[in-house]
């Protein structure tokens, strides 16, 4: 299931950019976007995750969000959480670099032990305020409509989550394309690469002489683009190449 030569640029890689996507959260029964039975199915991006969604009907936005935090809170990482823990570990000891560029909101990656996460679509776990910017974890206070001001503005808390339109976190943005320029390997694990700026850092890497892994069951936008396509579940898949590196 894995090419021997993926492994063999595995092995001489110095520096390993990954960009995970809803995908790899899946098999800790997280729905993802946009597969058939996913989030999107169900709900326009537009009504839930933009700004004009969350004006229009903000207890709405809330509470989805609030749906999606109990499911994760409930939830644990998976197989390939733990393999990607691993294989940072794997490269770092031999004095490589390691960047986890997630996509996800989740925090599943930094439960189950990664180190060095980019979040570059932001998290479920925080609030921030619309007007201050302030970040909020828990501490909440209610406006006459019930819905949650910051402590130190009175305005409108919302998600700590990019939402389409909204531009990524600057700094961990920056450092993302830095990670994707100076890869040997770039892996794609997980993500249909449609949202953009981030399904750009694939071809990032790839301009930059980098070979793309991408781990996913189906074919994706990346596909055509890359080095080498496993079609499997990111579960199966990534425990089994770190054992083969592991091996080596
Ligand atoms: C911005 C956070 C300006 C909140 C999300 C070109 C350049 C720049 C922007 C654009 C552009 N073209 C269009 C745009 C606008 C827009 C965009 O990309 N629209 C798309 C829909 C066309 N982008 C934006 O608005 C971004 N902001 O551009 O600002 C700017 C420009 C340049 C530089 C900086 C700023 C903001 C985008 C962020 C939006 N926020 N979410 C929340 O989560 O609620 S997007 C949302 O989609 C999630 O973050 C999610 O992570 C992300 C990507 O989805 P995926 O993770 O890929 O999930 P999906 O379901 O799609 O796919 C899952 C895959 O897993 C599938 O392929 C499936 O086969 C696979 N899978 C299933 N099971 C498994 C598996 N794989 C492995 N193992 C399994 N077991
Ligand atoms: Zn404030």
């Amino acid at each position: 299931m894995i090419p021997v030569d993926a492994l063999t640029r595995l092995k001489s890689a110095r520096s390993i950019a990954v960009l995970t996507g809803a995908g790899v959260s899946a098999e800790s029964g997280v729905a993802t976007f946009r597969d058939p039975d996913g989030i999107w199915a169900r709900f326009s991006p537009a009504e839930l995750a933009s700004m004009d969604g969350f004006m229009a009907n903000p207890q709405r936005v809330l509470d989805w969000y609030a749906h999606r935090r109990a499911v994760v809170d409930a939830v644990e990482p998976n197989a390939g959480h733990t393999a990607l823990v691993a294989l940072e570990r794997w490269i770092t000891q031999r004095e490589g670099t390691f960047t986890l560029i997630t996509q996800n909101v989740d925090r599943l990656h930094q439960r189950a032990g990664s180190r060095n996460v980019l979040e570059v679509h932001g998290n479920l776990v925080e609030d921030r305020c619309s007007v201050c910017e302030e970040i909020h974890k828990g501490e909440q206070q209610l406006d006459a409509a019930g819905l949650p001001v910051c402590t130190m503005c009175g305005g409108r808390l919302r998600p700590n989550v990019v939402w389409f339109g909204e531009d990524l976190p600057r700094d961990v943005w920056d450092a993302a394309e830095r990670a994707a320029h100076d890869a040997d390997v770039f892996m794609s694990i997980g993500t249909s690469s449609v949202v953009w700026p981030a399904a750009g850092l694939a071809h990032t890497a790839r301009s930059r002489g980098a070979v793309i892994i991408e781990v996913n069951p189906t074919s994706t936008d990346l596909t055509p683009d890359v080095t080498w396509h496993i079609a499997a579940p990111s579960g199966t898949a990534l425990p089994l190449i770190v054992a083969a590196l592991e091996a080596a």
